[in-house]
């Protein structure tokens, strides 16, 4: 069989083929690829990755179908200081965003994009966010000129030559992404295998929906269904269409009597997401069943009776590997086991990968993702880690063993519960629940977290995270805030909102809770709540259980230690109110007169 000429649109809309000319054009690469998404394109682009040495093929045996990648030391998370809202107006991203006026931005974009693909093969990739037949998905068309980005997005999306033909019929508006790894090959030139530009620039336009990315090829900044399309532009048109666009995992729960709970939760990135999402109850608890829709990403619309129902706009996983491990997620350590993208984790001498975290002994010695030896004694002594921090997994959804059965569902799955979490050692319980929908959006608004490495930056200080949306949402978080309260009128059920802190610390400096599966003790009270069947307690921040509200089957857990993560400590809650002012002071002028209600009410039970 011959192959496919790959040159030849397979598409026949004009507004498609005029833009893709117009950019061929601006960017100048040597041939274009028309993404089909097949399997066979797939493991050819693979291939040509594998010979060209951004890949390598790991042991077929014992990781069938996975490949191997390392990104360039500079090019390893998503980049927020070069991440712009680029608006009409500056007030319209507010001031959590980085906004330069979209006419200046586009002229220095043109430029940067000018010739930026020279010596590459632009692919043309559609692909949609969510099952192509839901009416909640949207299409998004990216030109790319990174192989790697293609490969991973065929996983994280559905892409190709169906997507094209969604297009073609007409009926949604298509998101125009443009993203180049900013660095032409010259004629003859030898490519590296990490291509990638010091200057980064990750560019949205909400009101055109537009996304124009440069510089990088890795996670959030390249993959532009992601946070990108996935969050900040659907952020945009959910305020606009009445719908929510979340950085939350979707999960269900099916209780001993086989009634199904799904609950949609939110916490910063390289929180504990994907592990939360994989839960596997413990023994104590083996009644319940436990299924997952999505880890990172939950598009939410209230259905024509006045419920809430999400779809997970992915089709993959984009997990951080380190402490990913056959006891802390199994679900997940089965989902990676094959036809999976490793990035910047070690490389075992036997063709395997290895992470922090991953086995108890770590190997006696293997490539570090610099490509640099590393042994268990040099770690010791520099410090070195064999995974970057925020090394990653890109996995088929599908392959997770716990996959709900509804998670490709048009309709999406109903949700009655929303959980807020941070990372806080500190004066936040391990969980709380709202005492109504727009308390629950200021516990909401006002979470914090520790950051993590998923972003550059400094690792471990406290910063205010709204809803975990902070770098994602496309315009004025007060407008945000604001969406929230609205949606409330839409609903005929309302959906309780809850807090939970896995990380709180005691006076030891130890963490309190055991967290992983034993979270799912805080999670069966959270649906006996909002299936009215389990109690709790009044406190100046919200119900709380009591020690005797949880199930505690099999874990012999101390009441006093269930005390200490539970207390409510009234001097750090008005530091804490205090904090949130800093937050409020910014927003202020777009800030929801509910959030201030809110938080004189908090100070006056306080
Ligand atoms: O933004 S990424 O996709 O790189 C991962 C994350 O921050 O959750
Ligand atoms: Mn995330």
């Amino acid at each position: 069989m011959r192959a496919r000429d790959c040159s030849i649109p397979l598409a026949t809309n004009k507004h498609l083929l005029r833009w893709v000319d117009k950019m061929r054009e601006l960017t100048r690469p040597a041939a274009i690829h028309w993404v089909d998404g097949s399997q066979e394109e797939y493991a050819q682009l693979c291939d040509e990755m594998v010979e060209s040495g951004t890949f390598l093929r790991l042991n077929e045996a014992a990781w069938p179908g996975c490949f191997y990648a390392r990104s360039d030391p500079n090019d390893v998370a998503r980049v927020e200081q070069r991440t712009f809202i680029c608006s009409l107006s500056k007030d319209a991203a507010g001031p959590t965003n980085n906004w330069v006026n979209p006419y200046e931005m586009r002229t220095r974009l043109r430029k940067l994009f000018a010739g930026s693909m020279a010596g590459r093969t632009m692919y043309v990739l559609a692909y949609c966010m969510g099952p192509v037949e839901s009416p909640t998905s949207q299409i998004g068309i990216q030109l790319t000129d990174s192989p790697y980005v293609v490969v991973n997005m065929r996983i994280m999306t559905r892409a190709g030559a169906r997507v094209l033909h969604e297009i073609d019929r007409g009926g949604k508006r298509v998101v125009a992404c443009l993203h180049s790894v900013g660095r032409p090959l010259s004629p003859g030139e030898r490519d590296v295998p990490w291509p990638c530009n010091d200057e980064k620039y990750i560019v949205h336009f909400p009101e055109t929906r537009e996304i124009w990315s440069y510089g990088s090829g890795y996670g959030g900044n390249a993959l532009l269904g992601k946070k990108c399309f996935g969050l900040r532009i659907a952020s945009a048109m959910a305020r606009d269409e009445g719908w929510m666009a979340e950085h939350m995992l979707i999960l269900g729960f099916e209780d001993p009597h086989g009634e199904k709970t799904y609950v949609a939760a939110a916490f910063p990135s390289a929180c504990g997401k994907t592990n939360l999402a994989m839960l596997i109850p413990p023994d104590g608890l083996k009644q319940w069943k436990v299924s997952t829709v999505g880890d990172d990403l939950a598009w939410i619309k209230p259905d024509p009776a006045g419920r809430l129902r999400a779809i997970n706009p992915e089709a993959g996983f984009f997990g951080v590997a380190p402490g990913t491990s056959a006891k802390t997620n199994p679900n997940a350590m089965a989902t990676i086991a094959r036809n999976t993208i490793f990035t910047n984790v070690g490389l075992t001498p036997d063709g395997g990968v290895w992470w922090e975290g991953m086995t108890d002994e770590p190997p006696s010695e293997c490539l570090d993702w610099r490509g640099r030896p590393w042994t268990p004694e040099i770690a010791r002594t520099s410090g070195t880690t064999a995974a970057h921090p925020n090394s990653r997994f890109t996995a088929p959804a599908a392959q997770c063993p716990i996959i709900d059965a509804d998670w490709e569902s048009p309709d999406g799955v109903p949700i009655s519960a929303f959980i807020f979490g941070g990372r806080r050692a500190s004066t936040v319980p391990l969980v709380f629940e709202a005492f109504n929908w727009t308390a629950g959006v200021y516990a909401g608004a006002t979470m914090g977290s520790e950051t993590t490495a998923a972003a550059v930056g400094e690792v471990g200080k406290v910063r205010r995270d709204p809803m975990a949306m902070l770098p994602f949402c496309g315009y004025h978080m007060g407008d945000y805030f604001r969406h929230w309260i609205t949606m409330q009128r839409s609903l005929s059920e309302t959906p309780k909102i809850f807090h939970v802190n896995w990380f709180r610390r005691g006076a030891n400096g130890g963490l309190l809770w055991p967290g992983y599966r034993e979270n799912m003790r805080i999670m069966t009270w959270i649906v006996d709540r909002v299936r009215d069947r389990a109690l709790a307690r009044e406190t100046p921040i919200g119900w709380m259980p009591r020690y005797e509200d949880i199930d505690w089957t099999g874990l012999p857990f101390a009441r006093a230690t269930f005390e200490e993560l539970q207390a409510f400590d009234r001097e750090a809650w008005k530091r804490e109110v205090l904090d949130h002012e800093r937050l409020f002071i910014d927003l202020h002028d777009r800030l929801p007169p509910e959030m201030v209600y809110e938080r004189e009410l908090l100070i006056c039970r306080l």
